[in-house]
């Protein structure tokens, strides 16, 4: 984190944890399973600040806790909060940025099982969140993906796939991702 010494103590108590996420559609958050697999610190730093970086994440070298797939948040936890998307549907996001890191960004369909990208990128910024813009592009906190129509049969169990949002500070050496789970629908 880079929270410019300009801000004013008050401002910088109030953002200093704030660096972004995915606020829409629903994302992945931690729960009893995540505890569990990961450890009480991993969802202390998770539920602390919904917006920090991979970086500030233990993982306690728990094996089936990978803070770099979906920050280790476990499905289990989220069995209910699973979108419905249908082939070719445009799904809009919106992110928050309060403290923008330059660097790339995109959104994939992910095998969970394999931690594999399933496709291309649904969008890929090479330069997202550049902190030295006097604004920030609408498209950093507002875009839309078009779900692919390709994928067959994959991606229709829940807890199969999720698109996860995947975005690096190059500077800030941070890591940011965001899962939203979901199953194509036919
Ligand atoms: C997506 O973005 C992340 C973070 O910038 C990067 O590490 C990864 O290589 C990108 N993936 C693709 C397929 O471009
Ligand atoms: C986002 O907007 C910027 C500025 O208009 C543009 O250069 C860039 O290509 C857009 N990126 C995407 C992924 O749409
Ligand atoms: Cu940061």
């Amino acid at each position: 984190m880079r929270a410019s010494t300009f801000f004013t103590s008050t401002f910088f108590a109030a953002t200093a944890l704030a660096h972004g996420n995915i606020v829409s559609p629903p994302v992945r958050l931690p729960g009893p399973v995540t505890q569990q697999v990961c450890g009480a610190d991993t969802v202390s730093a998770l539920t602390a600040d919904e917006t920090g970086p991979l970086e500030n994440i233990p993982s306690n070298g728990a094996p089936d806790c990978n803070v770099f797939l979906c920050k280790g948040v476990q499905f289990e936890d989220n069995q209910n909060n699973v979108q419905a998307f249908a082939p070719g549907e445009q799904v809009d996001f919106a992110a928050e940025l309060p403290i923008p890191h330059e660097g790339p960004c995109n959104v994939s369909v992910v095998d969970l099982a394999t931690n594999t990208l399933v496709g291309q990128p649904l969008i890929s910024f090479a330069s997202y969140a550049d902190e030295n813009l006097a604004q920030l592009p609408l498209n950093n906190t507002q875009f839309s993906v078009t779900m692919p129509t390709d994928l067959g049969t994959q991606c229709q169990q829940p807890g199969e796939c999720a698109m996860q949002w995947f975005w690096f500070g190059t500077n800030a050496q941070q890591t940011y991702e965001n899962c939203v789970d979901f199953v194509m629908t036919a």
